[in-house]
């Protein structure tokens, strides 16, 4: 009975979870300049020119658009920092961040 396949696990096993993935989302405005979303996009997010474009261009059509996925700490600087660099300009450009699933 106490034979390896038959006995129960006595040791405990604690489960571990994986930190939560934030989205860090970018909003539509009818205000910011596209090149000036661009730009915030390649500076905050290391995107490529191409990349940026096509963010911005699917917030502009949809409403908003998902820009990346991080740890909750680093989604919130991230969001924080790129619409504080709008803000310094006067323009109402918003990221938001929320949880995955
Ligand atoms: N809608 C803006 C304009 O037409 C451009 C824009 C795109 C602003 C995406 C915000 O998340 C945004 N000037």
């Amino acid at each position: 009975m106490s034979d390896v396949a038959t006995r129960r696990r006595t040791t405990t096993r604690p489960k571990v979870e994986r930190p939560r993935l934030y989205k860090v989302i970018l909003l539509n405005d009818d205000f910011t300049p596209r090149e000036f979303v661009v730009m915030v996009l390649k500076a905050e997010f290391r995107m490529t020119e191409d990349q940026a474009y096509g963010v911005m261009i699917t917030a502009h059509r949809k409403g908003a658009c998902v820009v990346a996925v991080f740890a909750r700490d680093i989604a919130e600087t991230k969001a924080a920092r790129a619409t504080d660099m709008a803000r310094a300009q006067g323009y109402p450009l918003m990221f938001t961040t929320e949880p995955e699933e």
